[in-house]
């Protein structure tokens, strides 16, 4: 297949949270025109699937996407052209998960905690979503404060009675985070640990790599390369860092690196419908439709660049030890200007070649401020 036809198969999927008000925990600053339920959230995740056309499905958070019925939530995103694509769950938002959810060392709030995640199994099944998404705050914070092997036994525990309620065509991403908001241990920490459990689990289950949850310097794409080489990179938390996990613009720090990712992601067979490229971002100063069209684009940017790539040349220089052919050649790809390809093969979908400008002309953005009053929050940063 060329080039443009596996760009145009691109598949970005983004969060619903991305749509709503944000910010760190020294303030959230409302903006005009946001969503104030789930289905705007869905209407304008919409718009950034018709400007880029690689869009097509949109991430849910339960329970800030709480709705009565599902299938009708379901039936609201295809009418707009998109449908719901991974469900994450929440169980770091309840006074009970003071000392963890699934690990807590109270065998109740484990119940509760393992029973919202079964909740989110039955969530997909009403949505069609065949991706669950978890993610622990789970942790302490001084040691000796609990004990570090009784957690991961009790994580065990918890993930498989959730892994054995996913239907056929259903897996689960497990995502690991250095640290945040525990601060001393947290219970999935790095894609090891995540590894190790869902190695134990089975095909079903998988790592999900979130780009803003490592130590400075960490070598992502080499943990892409490894777990895809085991079948068990499930899919990307796309966004950037300066610092920790800033859930910022994916390309927008280190574009260099994103490229470095595609190349691994396309050379380890882990380009298409199994492995899913997820934005995790949040707009807390810029605007959010317009900060998603940019965030697909920069992916879209970052792919090309890969496929690119003469692995051809690569593989030669490198199998006569020429360290700078080699390099050479990464870079040559890494340094073509994609953006005049994107804009043709935006044009041949039938698309504007400027989705940032074909928005902004759209009037779309002065109809939701002038239709929206009082904009829901996301959840972060509350
Ligand atoms: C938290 O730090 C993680 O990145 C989560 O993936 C994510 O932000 C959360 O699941 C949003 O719902
Ligand atoms: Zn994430
Ligand atoms: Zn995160």
């Amino acid at each position: 297949m060329d080039t443009a036809s596996r760009l145009r198969e691109q598949h970005i999927e983004t969060p619903s949270w991305a749509y709503g008000n944000s910010g760190t925990r020294f303030k959230v600053f409302a903006q005009q025109g946001v969503p104030r339920d789930p289905y705007e959230k869905l209407a304008d995740a919409a718009q950034v699937h018709a400007f880029t056309g690689v869009a097509p499905t949109v991430a849910l958070h339960i329970p800030w996407d709480k709705v009565d019925d599902y299938a009708h939530l379901a039936a609201h995103a295809r009418d707009h052209g998109v449908a719901i694509g991974a469900i994450n769950s929440n169980v770091f938002q309840d006074d009970d998960y003071k000392l963890g959810s699934v690990t807590h060392p109270d065998k109740a709030v484990r119940r509760k905690a393992t029973d919202h995640l079964l909740e989110c199994v039955e969530i997909m099944d009403a949505t069609g979503s065949d991706t669950l998404k978890l993610w622990f705050s789970d942790g302490i914070n001084y040691p000796g404060q609990d004990d570090l092997r009784a957690r991961q036994d009790r994580l065990a525990e918890s993930l498989k009675e959730v892994y054995d309620r996913l239907g056929d065509g259903q897996r689960f991403l497990l995502e690991y985070k250095l640290f945040e908001p525990a601060f001393y241990a947290t219970d999935v920490p790095d894609w090891g640990t995540a590894y190790a459990h869902c190695l134990k689990l089975g095909p079903k289950a998988q790592v999900v790599v979130d780009t803003g949850h490592h130590a400075p310097g960490t070598n992502i794409e080499f943990i892409v390369a490894f777990l895809l080489r085991e079948g068990k990179l499930g899919g990307f938390d796309f966004n950037s860092r300066f610092y920790a996990d800033d859930d910022l613009m994916v390309g927008a720090a280190d574009p260099f690196q994103l490229f470095r990712i595609m190349v691994e992601v396309i050379g380890g067979g882990g380009y298409g419908p199994h492995v899913a490229f997820m934005l995790d971002q949040c707009h807390n100063i810029e605007p959010k439709i317009p900060g998603q069209i940019r965030s697909v684009m920069n992916v879209q940017e970052a792919t090309a660049k890969a496929l690119l790539l003469d692995r051809h040349a690569l593989a030669t220089a490198q199998s006569e030890g020429d360290v700078l052919g080699a390099n050479a050649v990464l870079m040559d790809a890494y340094n073509t200007d994609v953006r005049p390809m994107l804009a043709s093969l935006r044009e041949s979908m039938g698309l504007d070649p400027d989705p940032m400008g074909a928005y902004a002309r759209s009037g779309y953005f002065e109809k939701i401020c002038a239709d929206r009053v009082g904009g829901a929050q996301a959840g972060w940063g509350a």
